[in-house]
Protein backbone atom coordinates (compact mmCIF):
# COMPACT_ATOMS: atom_id res chain seq x y z
CA UNK A 1 0.00 0.00 0.00
CA UNK A 2 1.22 3.42 -0.73
CA UNK A 3 -0.30 6.49 0.58
CA UNK A 4 -0.05 10.40 -0.03
CA UNK A 5 1.99 12.33 2.80
CA UNK A 6 -0.56 14.26 4.62
CA UNK A 7 0.38 17.63 6.45
CA UNK A 8 -0.86 20.22 9.17
CA UNK A 9 2.53 22.56 7.69
CA UNK A 10 1.32 25.97 7.12
CA UNK A 11 4.25 27.37 6.54
CA UNK A 12 4.82 29.03 3.09
CA UNK A 13 1.38 28.49 1.79
CA UNK A 14 -1.09 31.04 1.24
CA UNK A 15 -4.66 31.68 2.81
CA UNK A 16 -7.89 33.76 1.46
CA UNK A 17 -10.05 33.38 4.33
CA UNK A 18 -14.25 34.65 3.35
CA UNK A 19 -16.09 35.78 6.97
CA UNK A 20 -19.56 36.54 6.94
CA UNK A 21 -20.47 40.13 9.14
CA UNK A 22 -23.86 38.49 9.88
CA UNK A 23 -24.34 37.20 13.38
CA UNK A 24 -20.70 38.76 14.10
CA UNK A 25 -19.86 37.88 17.53
CA UNK A 26 -19.87 34.18 16.21
CA UNK A 27 -18.13 34.66 13.21
CA UNK A 28 -15.51 36.99 14.93
CA UNK A 29 -14.79 34.15 17.35
CA UNK A 30 -14.57 31.75 14.20
CA UNK A 31 -12.33 33.93 12.73
CA UNK A 32 -9.96 33.99 16.22
CA UNK A 33 -10.16 30.40 15.77
CA UNK A 34 -9.03 30.31 12.19
CA UNK A 35 -6.33 32.78 12.73
CA UNK A 36 -4.77 31.15 15.73
CA UNK A 37 -4.29 27.66 14.15
CA UNK A 38 -3.16 28.79 11.00
CA UNK A 39 -0.30 31.20 12.54
CA UNK A 40 0.48 28.08 15.36
CA UNK A 41 0.90 26.09 12.34
CA UNK A 42 3.45 27.69 10.67
CA UNK A 43 1.77 30.35 8.29
CA UNK A 44 2.96 34.43 8.57
CA UNK A 45 0.37 37.20 9.48
CA UNK A 46 1.04 38.24 5.47
CA UNK A 47 0.04 35.02 4.23
CA UNK A 48 -3.36 35.14 5.62
CA UNK A 49 -5.66 37.69 3.33
CA UNK A 50 -9.29 38.50 4.73
CA UNK A 51 -12.45 39.32 3.16
CA UNK A 52 -15.77 40.41 5.23
CA UNK A 53 -18.93 39.86 3.43
CA UNK A 54 -22.68 40.79 4.57
CA UNK A 55 -23.77 37.38 5.23
CA UNK A 56 -23.42 33.68 4.50
CA UNK A 57 -24.94 33.94 1.34
CA UNK A 58 -22.63 36.29 -0.18
CA UNK A 59 -19.37 34.01 0.70
CA UNK A 60 -19.34 31.72 -2.39
CA UNK A 61 -19.00 34.71 -4.74
CA UNK A 62 -16.16 36.25 -2.99
CA UNK A 63 -14.61 32.75 -2.40
CA UNK A 64 -14.75 32.37 -5.69
CA UNK A 65 -13.09 35.29 -6.92
CA UNK A 66 -10.40 34.40 -4.38
CA UNK A 67 -9.71 31.05 -6.00
CA UNK A 68 -9.36 32.04 -9.41
CA UNK A 69 -7.36 34.81 -8.39
CA UNK A 70 -4.34 32.57 -8.47
CA UNK A 71 -3.03 33.90 -5.47
CA UNK A 72 -3.81 31.56 -2.82
CA UNK A 73 -3.15 27.58 -1.94
CA UNK A 74 -6.74 27.44 0.37
CA UNK A 75 -9.68 29.13 0.97
CA UNK A 76 -11.55 28.87 4.29
CA UNK A 77 -14.80 29.98 4.33
CA UNK A 78 -16.61 31.08 7.88
CA UNK A 79 -19.80 32.54 9.25
CA UNK A 80 -22.80 31.35 10.94
CA UNK A 81 -26.40 30.84 9.73
CA UNK A 82 -28.73 30.54 12.57
CA UNK A 83 -32.30 29.01 12.40
CA UNK A 84 -35.21 31.64 12.38
CA UNK A 85 -39.19 31.30 12.34
CA UNK A 86 -39.24 30.95 8.58
CA UNK A 87 -37.63 29.28 5.74
CA UNK A 88 -34.93 32.00 4.96
CA UNK A 89 -33.26 29.70 6.82
CA UNK A 90 -33.38 26.84 4.58
CA UNK A 91 -32.09 29.09 1.48
CA UNK A 92 -28.87 30.91 2.91
CA UNK A 93 -28.02 27.66 4.28
CA UNK A 94 -28.34 25.82 0.31
CA UNK A 95 -27.00 28.97 -1.08
CA UNK A 96 -23.47 28.63 0.87
CA UNK A 97 -23.31 25.07 0.48
CA UNK A 98 -24.24 24.45 -3.15
CA UNK A 99 -22.21 27.63 -3.76
CA UNK A 100 -19.28 26.42 -1.57
CA UNK A 101 -19.18 22.85 -3.47
CA UNK A 102 -19.50 24.75 -6.79
CA UNK A 103 -16.38 26.89 -6.24
CA UNK A 104 -14.10 23.64 -5.79
CA UNK A 105 -15.42 21.59 -8.46
CA UNK A 106 -14.98 24.48 -10.92
CA UNK A 107 -11.66 25.65 -9.65
CA UNK A 108 -10.43 22.92 -8.13
CA UNK A 109 -8.93 25.24 -5.10
CA UNK A 110 -9.14 23.65 -1.56
CA UNK A 111 -11.98 25.79 0.18
CA UNK A 112 -12.34 24.80 3.67
CA UNK A 113 -16.31 24.89 4.97
CA UNK A 114 -16.22 26.72 8.43
CA UNK A 115 -19.80 28.52 7.99
CA UNK A 116 -22.17 26.60 11.03
CA UNK A 117 -25.59 26.08 10.46
CA UNK A 118 -27.35 25.64 13.79
CA UNK A 119 -30.73 25.90 15.74
CA UNK A 120 -30.30 28.80 18.19
CA UNK A 121 -27.22 30.98 19.26
CA UNK A 122 -26.22 28.57 22.07
CA UNK A 123 -25.43 25.89 19.63
CA UNK A 124 -23.61 28.81 17.41
CA UNK A 125 -21.47 29.76 20.28
CA UNK A 126 -20.48 26.41 21.53
CA UNK A 127 -18.88 25.56 18.17
CA UNK A 128 -17.11 29.32 18.13
CA UNK A 129 -14.50 28.36 21.04
CA UNK A 130 -17.27 26.97 23.14
CA UNK A 131 -17.86 23.36 24.59
CA UNK A 132 -17.38 22.08 21.29
CA UNK A 133 -14.58 23.37 20.26
CA UNK A 134 -13.77 26.13 17.57
CA UNK A 135 -14.93 25.06 13.76
CA UNK A 136 -12.99 28.04 12.96
CA UNK A 137 -9.57 25.81 13.78
CA UNK A 138 -10.89 22.89 12.48
CA UNK A 139 -11.61 24.76 9.37
CA UNK A 140 -7.72 25.93 8.90
CA UNK A 141 -6.25 21.97 9.49
CA UNK A 142 -8.19 21.00 6.21
CA UNK A 143 -7.08 23.77 4.47
CA UNK A 144 -3.92 23.33 5.16
CA UNK A 145 -4.03 19.57 4.73
CA UNK A 146 -5.81 19.83 1.61
CA UNK A 147 -3.43 22.54 0.19
CA UNK A 148 -0.67 20.11 1.24
CA UNK A 149 -2.56 16.75 -0.65
CA UNK A 150 -4.00 18.66 -3.79
CA UNK A 151 -0.61 19.07 -5.67
CA UNK A 152 0.88 15.44 -4.83
CA UNK A 153 -2.48 13.83 -6.37
CA UNK A 154 -1.46 14.53 -10.16
CA UNK A 155 1.05 11.79 -9.53
CA UNK A 156 1.17 8.21 -8.07
CA UNK A 157 2.19 8.65 -4.11
CA UNK A 158 5.94 8.39 -2.91
CA UNK A 159 6.94 5.03 -1.39
CA UNK A 160 9.12 5.52 1.61
CA UNK A 161 11.11 2.30 1.48
CA UNK A 162 10.95 2.39 -2.13
CA UNK A 163 9.36 -1.26 -2.01
CA UNK A 164 6.24 -0.32 -3.91
CA UNK A 165 7.74 1.58 -6.27
CA UNK A 166 6.63 -1.19 -9.23
N1 LIG B 1 -26.85 35.46 6.86
C1 LIG B 1 -26.05 34.78 7.71
O1 LIG B 1 -24.83 34.75 7.52
N2 LIG B 1 -26.59 34.12 8.78
C2 LIG B 1 -27.92 34.13 9.03
O2 LIG B 1 -28.34 33.51 10.03
C3 LIG B 1 -28.77 34.84 8.14
N3 LIG B 1 -30.19 34.86 8.39
O3 LIG B 1 -30.65 34.19 9.31
O4 LIG B 1 -30.93 35.53 7.69
C4 LIG B 1 -28.20 35.52 7.04
N4 LIG B 1 -28.97 36.21 6.18
C5 LIG B 1 -28.40 37.18 5.27
C6 LIG B 1 -27.96 36.58 3.95
O5 LIG B 1 -26.81 35.78 4.12
C7 LIG B 1 -27.62 37.68 2.93
O6 LIG B 1 -26.56 38.47 3.43
C8 LIG B 1 -28.80 38.59 2.62
O7 LIG B 1 -29.90 37.83 2.20
C9 LIG B 1 -28.41 39.60 1.51
O8 LIG B 1 -28.09 38.94 0.30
Amino acid sequence: MRQYATSGDASKLRFGVVVSRFNHLVSARLLEGCRNELENRGAGPDDIDVAWVPGAFEIPQAARALARSGRYDAIVTLGAVIRGGTPHFEYVCRGVTDGVRDVIRDTSVPVAFGVLTTDDVEQALARAGGTEGNKGEEAARAAIEMARLGPQLAAPPRSESGEDER
